[in-house]
C-alpha cells in the first residue's frame, strides 16, 4: 500500500533556450540530455527545434520545453519569438574555437533584450571538452574571466553559472540542466512569481 512515492504533488513547466554560435553543440546537448523517445519538432517560422521533456524529482514533475535555435541569419527578424517566455538559458560555446566565446556577448545581449525584464538565469556552457587541447583551447581561466565580467555586469541579480561539458561523452550534460532548473526555481521564488 506504500504507493506514495509515485504521486505527483506539483508540476512545474518551463521553457529553456539553448543559444550560441552554429556548430557549438546546442542540438547535440539537447539530444544527449533527452535520450531517445522524446518528441521533437522544427518550427519553421522561427528557425528553431524544440522538444518536450518531463522528469520526476521527488514528488515534483518538471516539464521542459527546450528550444534550440537553428541560427540562420535569415531568421533574425523573428528571433524575439524564439526567446519569448524563456525562464532560463544554456549559453553554449565550443572550447576549440575561442571566437565562439567572444560571440557570447551578442547572444546574451539578444537574450536579455528579448526576455522578461526581471532577468533570466543562465549557464555558460563550455562544450566539446573531449577535444580540449592545452594551450589551444579556451582555458577554464579565460572562460571564468568572462563569467566574472558577466556577473558583475548583472550585479548578482540572478545566477550565472559555468559548466564544462561534452555532448559526445555526456559529461555534465544532466548537471547542466539540473543546475539551470535549480537556478530558475530559486529566481522565481526571489522575484515572487509562480511557475
Ligand atoms: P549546433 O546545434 O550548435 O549547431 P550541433 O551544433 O549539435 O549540430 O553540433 C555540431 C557538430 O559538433 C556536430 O558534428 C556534433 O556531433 C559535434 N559536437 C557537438 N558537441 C560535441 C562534443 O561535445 N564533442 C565533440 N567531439 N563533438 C561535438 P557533425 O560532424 O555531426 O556536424
Ligand atoms: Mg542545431
Amino acid at each position: 500500500m506504500k504507493q506514495l512515492s509515485n504521486e505527483i504533488e506539483r508540476t512545474f513547466v518551463f521553457k529553456i533556450v539553448l543559444i550560441g554560435d552554429g556548430a557549438v553543440g546546442k542540438t547535440s546537448i539537447r539530444k544527449k540530455y533527452m535520450g531517445q523517445g522524446f518528441r521533437s519538432e522544427y518550427l519553421n517560422t522561427v528557425g528553431a527545434d524544440f522538444a518536450y521533456f518531463s522528469e520526476k524529482v521527488g514528488e515534483t514533475l518538471y516539464k521542459y520545453a527546450i528550444w534550440d535555435l537553428a541560427g540562420q541569419p535569415k531568421f533574425t527578424n523573428v528571433r524575439p519569438l524564439f526567446y519569448q517566455g524563456a525562464f532560463g538559458a544554456l549559453v553554449v560555446f565550443d572550447v576549440t574555437r575561442p571566437e565562439t566565446l567572444e560571440n557570447l556577448d551578442f547572444w546574451i545581449e539578444e537574450l536579455v533584450r528579448n526576455t522578461r525584464t526581471e532577468g533570466v538565469p543562465m549557464i555558460i556552457v563550455a562544450n566539446k571538452m573531449d577535444l580540449y587541447e592545452e594551450g589551444k583551447s579556451v582555458s577554464k581561466e579565460q572562460a571564468m574571466n568572462y563569467v566574472e565580467k558577466l556577473r558583475s555586469r548583472f550585479s548578482g541579480e540572478f545566477q550565472i553559472g559555468y559548466i564544462e561539458t561534452s555532448a559526445k561523452t555526456g559529461m555534465n550534460i544532466k548537471e547542466a540542466f539540473a543546475t539551470l532548473r535549480d537556478y530558475i526555481i530559486e529566481w522565481q521564488q526571489k522575484i515572487g512569481q509562480s511557475i
